[in-house]
């Protein structure tokens, strides 16, 4: 069971979290109000797809990405959270500011790639009734690819995770609101990804759902030789193996095609006999 806020998911069957991108560069049209209602209007198109919740990022975390202040940051998401009401809806935030406002405007997952590591994030969470994901990187995302290093890639990363899930449950929040994700990306080679695809059973195994983020990431481009907007089909690839490894929900860009796909995985594991 996965509470977020009024929202209670039995995780019965993997979840679709559809990214909604709320930065200029993703909705490239004239003007403020044109781009949030783009956005709004692209989130409820993920819903009709199959999406079972909307991931709103304003600041983009790739990596060498540039910094935004909140100021900008909440003027690029909280019209779309406001005209998104009744849907499911994450926010893809690490500053405390950002939260607590998403929070108030009604979101029902903060997903922090902090993971609460700021003491003010925490707070956040643990006097509201929101949903979180803890995610994991190294480093931060301006220089986190420059020389990722690990003696154990999956023990460090579930040491990790373990560390924040105990924090988050000594600050109050219930178990059944947290998410552990190890942060595809985030500070790793293309080994160290592989590595956690590989082994994802064991963190999926910590007690609490696990996400996994990998749609179109850099990984999926070093094996495929595609670019980020030829990555659909190693994307969908990738999301079934990180659900068959034990994933709970998955993070993606292309939401029906995915939706499709675990419907397969639906169907062979719902047969009996
Ligand atoms: C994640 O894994 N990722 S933002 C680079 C790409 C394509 C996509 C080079 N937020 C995660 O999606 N939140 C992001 O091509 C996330 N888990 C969670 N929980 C990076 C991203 C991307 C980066």
């Amino acid at each position: 069971m996965l509470s977020c806020a009024q929202f209670q998911f039995d995780l019965s069957r993997p979840l679709v979290m559809g990214i909604v991108n709320a930065t200029p560069d993703s909705f490239s049209d004239g003007g403020l109000y044109n781009r949030h209602d783009a956005a709004i209007a692209y989130a409820r198109q993920l819903m009709e797809e199959g999406a079972d919740i909307i991931d709103i990022g304003g600041e983009s975390t790739r990596p060498g990405a540039q910094a935004v202040s909140v100021e900008e940051e909440l003027a690029r998401v909280l019209p779309v959270i406001e005209g998104l009401h009744g849907v499911p809806i994450s926010i893809d935030t690490f500053k405390p500011e950002v939260m607590k406002a998403a929070v108030a405007a009604g979101v029902h997952m903060i997903n922090d790639i902090n993971a609460l590591q700021d003491e003010a994030a925490m707070n956040i969470v643990a006097g509201s009734n929101v949903a979180v994901c803890l995610m994991h990187k190294q480093g931060n995302p301006q220089t986190m690819q420059q020389q990722p290093e690990y003696a154990d890639v999956v023990s460090e990363v579930g040491a990790f995770l373990r560390a924040r899930i105990e924090a988050a449950l000594a600050a109050g929040i219930a178990r059944e609101r947290m998410l552990i994700d190890p942060g595809f990306g985030f500070g790793k080679t293309l080994h160290h990804n592989l590595l956690l695809l590989r082994e994802l059973n064991e963190l999926a195994g910590m007690g609490v759902p696990l996400l996994a983020g990998l749609s179109r990431k850099s990984m999926l481009g070093a094996i495929t030789g595609q670019d980020t907007q030829h990555r659909m089909a190693a994307s969908v690839a990738a999301a079934l193996i990180a659900v068959q490894r034990g994933a709970s929900i998955v993070r993606v860009h292309d939401v029906k095609e995915t939706v499709d796909a675990l419907k397969i995985w639906n169907a062979i594991r719902g047969e009996k006999g």
